[in-house]
This record gives C-alpha cells, structure tokens and sequence, in this order.
C-alpha cells in the first residue's frame, strides 16, 4: 500500500502543489527512494476538518504510516530513512547542520525593510560558509552523493532565490561558484523538478509575509 503524504496546496490553487519547502523536502526524499506515494494537496487557508482531526496543530507535512499521522519533516524523514533505508540518505552527523542557518537568515533579510540592520551581510556570510564547504567537501555537501542534507537544503535555496529575486531584485553575488553550481546541481534533478512549486505560486506565498 502507498504511502500517503499531506502537504501544501498553492495559494489560490488548490489542486497545484504548493509552496511549502518543509512538504517538498518530504517528497524529494520520497522521490530520491523511489517509494510510491499518494499525496493530499492541503489548502492551509482552509484546512479541511478531516486533516484537523488527524492532525490538530495544522502544520503540513503529515506523513500517514501504519494508520499513524506524523507530522513535522525532521521526525517523517527520519521514518523514511528508517523504513525505506536504500538508497541510504543520513549524512555523517557532523555534516547534519551543515547550511542550517541559511533559511532563518534569508527569511530575516526578506523581511528586513532597514537595509542597515545587517541582515543581508548575515545572509551573505552563511551563503559564503556553504561556499566553502562545497568548494572542499562538493559537489554535494557530502561529496558525490545526495543525501538528506541537501534534500533539506534544496527547497530552501529555491525559495530564497525566487523571493529574493521578485521582492528585493536581489541575487547571490557570482562571485560563490561553489553554491550557484550547487544550485544548479539540485534544481536540476528529476525528483526537484517533479516536486517544485511553480514560481509564481512561491512569491505568492511570501507576499503576505513580507508586506505584513
Ligand atoms: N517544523 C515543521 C514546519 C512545518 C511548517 O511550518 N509548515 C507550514 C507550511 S510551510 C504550515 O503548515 N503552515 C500552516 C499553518 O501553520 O497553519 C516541519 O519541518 O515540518
């Protein structure tokens, strides 16, 4: 039997895949095991009530595995890998954190309307750690093979280009080879293009926030 995966449906679409990253990242790692799937596009403007029941905080994704729900992507993936161990995508723990500060830091810049509050300086400085790291360790953070690090990383990157982009005219200096090649390397793969939301879709879902 498939599995069954709850994620975001787009704003105002709500039969087109959405725009969460955290839903993405659950079915990149799907996608990289080759485990079939069904997934429930979620409108979380208006979340139906049967999602509610099973799933009371109203975050997606929720994983639904052996009549159990699971919500948040740290612990589904980790069920995944547990359960579906081939190909194996745990990265070696020290690398486990590699990135992470990237997504809080480009969500502050985002917001950001003080260009002197050293967000964007902030930003750069993770963007240029990652740089680093793959210019060693590359062309994945682990070297020649995906893993769940950069499935995590993935979606993350993809909306801080696409928003940065329409909301700021802003775009990672050319001068960070290593993570533009990156980018490229992930946008590129067959689950990422399966699994994306549409751009238009990803600004939509910041609007709100950035204008807030
Ligand atoms: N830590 C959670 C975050 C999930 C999350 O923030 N999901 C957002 C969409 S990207 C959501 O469900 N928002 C709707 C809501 O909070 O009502 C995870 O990794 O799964």
């Amino acid at each position: 039997m498939a599995l069954e995966v709850c994620v975001k449906a787009a704003a105002g679409a709500p039969d087109v895949l959405g725009d969460c990253p955290f839903s993405q990242r659950v079915l990149l790692t799907l996608e990289e095991k080759k485990v079939p799937y069904q997934m429930h596009l979620i409108n979380t403007s208006e979340k139906p009530q049967w999602f509610l029941e099973v799933n009371p905080e109203g975050k997606v994704p929720v994983l639904k595995f052996d009549d159990k729900c699971i919500p948040d992507s740290d612990v589904i993936v980790g069920l995944i890998e547990e359960k579906y161990p081939n190909p194996p995508l745990s990265p070696p723990p020290e690398l486990a954190s590699v990135g992470s500060k990237i997504f809080p830091s480009f969500v502050k810049f985002l917001k950001s309307k003080d260009p002197s509050d050293g967000s964007e300086q902030a930003l750069l400085d993770e963007l240029k750690a990652l740089d680093e790291h793959l210019k060693e360790h590359g062309p994945y953070i682990n070297g020649e093979n995906i893993t769940a690090v950069d499935l995590s990383l993935a979606p993350k990157l993809y909306h801080l280009e696409v928003a940065l982009g329409h909301f700021k005219g802003w775009t990672i200096p050319e001068s960070l080879t290593h993570v533009h090649n990156y980018m490229k390397l992930l946008f590129s793969r067959e689950s990422f293009e399966k699994t994306k939301a549409p751009k238009e879709f990803v600004i939509a879902g910041w609007e709100p926030k950035v204008n807030a």
